[in-house]
């Protein structure tokens, strides 16, 4: 009997050491994912309001005005915004308008580790909150969702200032020790909604949350034998 309990507290002390180290190892994770992209709000570069419309700049094809980015536009337009348009982060985002024509695109280049995996989170919207707007994120071409914003009813109030922002999150595992993102206009073609994106961030996902979930998993162990053995 003495035994059974020096068994029982010698598992909840187990439980209780693997818990600790669970919180310490997110922390430590927490501290070590920093952001990947650079210039992900779309907020540095050089803007330079357009003539026509107010509150944006049209960039061309292979364009690096916004800092760190490319600009794929090869048919369409590519719009920064600026305000008066409200932005998920700061106050400038992407606007993709490829006019029904050769999807517009923006990507960026970073380093990675073949075989770890990464969390991509970005913000979505559609222009003057019209809709469906799609947008494809793909990871060196290969395309890892698309994701569609807009309840299709157009702008009930002020047109550009309350864009509505959606946030979404895309997993990718690096096969390479370079990564390109891009976010390209998925809009089906008949269909004139324009996707904006901005806060766009990369951090590195595993093996941090591997190894937690493995240790959580120890730990459900621990805590499941603590209990049948109570039970007896
Ligand atoms: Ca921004």
């Amino acid at each position: 009997m003495k035994f059974k309990i020096q068994k029982n507290l010698s598992n909840i002390v187990t439980s209780r050491g693997l818990a600790l180290l669970i919180i310490g190892i997110s922390a430590l994770t927490a501290a070590a994912n920093s952001n990947l992209i650079l210039n992900g709000s779309f907020e540095a570069g050089s803007f330079s309001q357009n003539s026509i419309y107010p509150g944006r700049m049209q960039l061309g094809d292979g364009s690096t005005v916004i800092s760190s980015w490319v600009v794929g536009a090869p048919a369409g337009n590519f719009w920064w915004m600026n305000s008066p348009n409200n932005a998920a982060d700061g106050v400038r985002s992407a606007n993709l308008d490829s006019n029904g024509q050769t999807p517009t695109y923006i990507e960026q280049s970073f380093a990675t580790t073949a075989g770890m995996q990464y969390l991509i989170t970005a913000s979505f919207s559609s222009e003057g909150n019209g809709g469906p707007a799609s947008t494809g994120v793909s990871i060196n071409g290969s395309l890892l969702g698309t994701t569609t914003v807009g309840a299709g009813i157009g702008e009930a109030g002020d047109f550009w200032s309350d864009l509505a922002w959606t946030t979404q999150s895309f997993y990718f595992t690096a096969d390479s020790a370079f990564s390109t993102l891009r976010f390209q206009d998925a809009t089906p073609f008949g269909q004139f909604y324009n996707p904006l994106v901005d806060n766009v961030s990369v951090v590195q996902s595993a093996p941090e949350q591997t190894s937690t979930l493995a240790l959580a998993g120890i730990s459900m162990i621990g805590l499941l034998s603590f209990h049948r053995r109570s039970a007896k």
